[in-house]
This record gives structure tokens, C-alpha cells and sequence, in this order.
């Protein structure tokens, strides 16, 4: 009974028992069961039993995100052509109390007349999204919206940015910059050329694992996309072989990913009440792609297959399975432009119904075994259509 700890009276907000006083559940959890111990049974009630989901996920691993904040505004700093393509503006982003978190957004846009769909990235301050990313983003009639998470909370125990500007505030860097990703969209949804029910979210590693958890929690991102993002993103945590990082060693290593409280499951991995499969459940029914590497054994890329065939259970169960896609290419840690191409192919589908040839349901691991031991719930008869945004960004 998974979510029997937090049963309450009625109205009263959850009980949240520490890590060692869960129950042990030696397989990936039910992401259907509920409070009482009962299983959802129809699709009208799946917003609650995400955000149930959503709220136990914060609570035990990334803290909460920062309040929102004052209305996000940009300054343009500077402006460029790329060729025929389109232009390139730097803005200076203001969020948080008083505008005081200022953040860099590279933002792309294609010639012609929009509103055109949008890849928003978070990993600006790594200094890779150089002319060939932003002329395959371009060149596909997308927006590149690309911000710096590093000034949102820096990748360090260091308290800058929103924790400086809300000195109380606890949550991990992933859950910060999260927070960042649903700012920036904020902007971005005040510009003509933005499409805003076109949106994708994307990133890679550290920065895929928070755009998985920005794309879980923001019902505006049309698709999630995180590359690469392993443990404490697309991996799960209760399977991997000896070449993957555990959540002992992320925990040991990037203390300040999480909230303090996820240091509680150290050695101590079957009580997670939820694994990453109920993060990428919390997408659904939007679209949801993770891209891995073969090569890239440190991210989990067998137990990142895994989660996607447990979460695809939600996305049938809820009418969508073909809204979940899962791509494996040759090669290592990276975050390329062939991840990019096999993204806009992704959005080329979910967005705009196109056809392409790439495959978004081919499985590396053939054999890999079913490491969970429950099955979408019958339905009740009164269930009806797949259930439509309800909840906004937590
Ligand atoms: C590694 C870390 C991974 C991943 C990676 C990255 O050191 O163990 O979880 O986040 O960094 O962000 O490139």
C-alpha cells in the first residue's frame, strides 16, 4: 500500500512519514493507487492522481519549486542575422521578488511569418548551442529559446539567484531550475512569434533531468524532452547495473540537485515511494521523448527503457501510448545535433502531424525484464475521453 502513509482526514494536507518509515516496495510503484490503498479506475481521474503523484515526487526527492514571482520581463541586448534564416536577440531575463534574478536567453527566430513552435533549453551557460544548432533549429521553421539555469541557481552549494532572492527557500537546484524553464516560458508566451501551444522543452544530463521534471510539473510544455538524463531524470533508480550512478552516488556527489530529505534513500532505494516512471507518468497524456546513448552506461540507458515501458502503461491506459517515444542512437554522453534532429523530427509528429521515418518505439533491450508487477487498472464504465490540462505548473 503505497500511498496508505498518507492518509489523512478529510481536507487535511498529506502526512508525510520520513524515508525509513515507508514501506518497502522492492519493484517499480503503482502509479494508480492512491491514498486510501484503491486504484484509480477512470480517466476523469487522472489530474488528481497526478498531482498527488507530483506533490509526494517533490516532497521526498527535489523540494518545492520557488514561488512565481513578479511578471517575467526581457531586455534586448543584442541582435544578429544568421544569414537568410533569421535573427538572433541576447535578452536579459528579470524574475523572481522584484525582477532581481537576471537570466540570459538566447533566443532564435525563423524568418517568415510565425507564430512558430518552440525549443526551449535550459542549458545556455554550457556554451555549446553554437550556429550549427541554431541553423538546424531555424532551418525547421522552430524557435530556439535558449536560458542560462546556472543564474537561476548556480551548479554549486553556493545560495545565488533564487536562493538569495528567497533566503528560506529549500528546494534542490533540479527543482530551481525547473522553475526557470516555466519563467521563461512566461516570457516567451508574451511574444507574437511564439506559438504557445507549441511548445517543447528540452535539455541534457543535469539539464534533461530538470527539464523532465519542468515538463512534469507545467501543463503548457506540449513536449518533454530530456537527453541523456540518467539518474534523477529518465533512469530509474531501483535497476541499473554496476556502470550506472546509483542514487547514492548522485546524492553523495550533487547534494544540492535535491532536497535534503532525498538523502534519507541512501541504501535505502525500496522505500522511494515512486521511481522515474512516475515522474514521466506525470507527463502524461502530452508528449514525452527521451533521447539515450548505448554508450552512455553511466546514465542507465536499460533502466531508462525500462521507465518508459512502465509510464507508456499510463499514456495507453489514458489513450495516448503513441504519445510517449523512447530513441537510442550510437555513441556517448553528449547532447548532439543528431539529438536535436531526432527531437524536431519527435515534435514534426506530436505538433503538427507529419509523417517522418525515424521510429520512436524501437527498444534497445529487447529482453530487458518487467520489473513491475502491476497492469493498468479496467476501466469503469462511465470513463471517458483522455483528460485535458487542469492544474498549471506546481
Ligand atoms: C555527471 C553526473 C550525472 C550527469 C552528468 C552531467 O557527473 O553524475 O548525473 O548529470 O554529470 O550533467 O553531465
Amino acid at each position: 500500500m503505497l500511498f496508505a502513509f498518507m492518509m489523512a482526514g478529510a481536507g487535511a494536507p498529506p502526512a508525510w512519514p520520513p524515508p525509513d518509515r515507508l514501506p518497502i516496495v522492492a519493484e517499480l510503484p503503482d502509479p494508480f493507487l492512491k491514498p486510501d490503498g484503491t486504484r484509480i479506475r477512470a480517466r476523469r481521474e487522472w489530474p488528481a492522481q497526478r498531482r498527488r503523484l507530483l506533490e509526494t515526487i517533490l516532497h521526498y526527492q527535489y523540494g518545492p519549486l520557488p514561488p512565481k514571482g513578479a511578471k517575467v520581463t526581457g531586455r534586448v541586448t543584442d541582435h544578429r542575422e544568421v544569414g537568410d534564416l533569421g535573427s538572433v536577440r541576447d535578452i536579459e531575463l528579470s524574475m523572481g521578488p522584484r525582477g532581481v534574478v537576471k537570466v540570459r536567453l538566447m533566443l532564435a527566430v525563423p524568418a517568415g511569418k510565425g507564430p512558430f513552435p518552440v525549443i526551449l533549453d535550459g542549458d545556455l551557460g554550457w556554451d555549446r548551442l553554437n550556429d550549427a544548432f541554431i541553423r538546424a533549429v531555424l532551418g525547421r521553421g522552430y524557435i530556439l529559446a535558449a536560458f542560462n539555469r546556472e543564474q537561476v541557481g548556480p551548479d554549486s552549494a553556493e545560495r545565488k539567484g533564487v536562493y538569495e532572492a528567497w533566503p528560506n527557500y529549500d528546494g534542490g537546484r533540479l527543482a530551481a531550475w525547473a522553475w526557470g524553464f516555466h519563467r521563461t516560458l512566461d516570457y516567451l508566451l508574451t511574444l507574437p512569434e511564439v506559438d504557445g501551444k507549441r511548445i517543447a522543452a528540452t535539455g541534457h544530463s543535469r539539464g534533461g533531468k530538470c527539464a523532465l521534471l519542468a515538463g512534469a510539473t507545467d501543463e503548457r510544455i506540449a513536449v518533454t524532452a530530456p537527453n541523456n538524463s540518467g539518474c534523477g531524470g529518465a533512469g530509474n533508480y531501483r535497476f541499473h547495473d554496476d556502470k550506472c550512478e546509483t542514487l547514492e552516488a548522485i546524492v553523495r556527489r550533487f547534494p544540492y540537485w535535491f532536497h535534503a530529505r532525498f538523502a534519507g534513500f541512501m541504501n535505502n532505494v525500496q522505500r522511494l515511494p515512486f521511481d522515474q516512471h512516475t515522474l514521466k507518468a506525470c507527463v502524461a497524456p502530452r508528449a514525452l521523448l527521451t533521447t539515450e546513448a548505448l554508450g552512455d552506461l553511466w546514465a542507465n540507458p536499460r533502466g531508462t527503457q525500462q521507465t518508459h515501458q512502465a509510464a507508456r502503461e499510463v499514456y495507453a491506459w489514458l489513450g495516448a501510448p503513441d504519445r510517449i517515444g523512447i530513441h537510442f542512437r550510437q555513441g556517448g554522453h553528449e547532447h548532439g545535433l543528431q539529438d536535436f534532429e531526432t527531437l524536431l523530427e519527435f515534435c514534426d509528429v506530436q505538433l503538427f502531424g507529419r509523417t517522418v521515418s525515424r521510429r520512436f518505439d524501437a527498444l534497445a533491450f529487447p529482453d530487458a525484464e518487467r520489473v513491475w508487477n502491476w497492469s493498468a487498472p479496467a476501466r469503469s464504465p462511465r470513463s471517458s475521453g483522455v483528460p485535458t490540462a487542469s492544474s498549471g505548473d506546481l
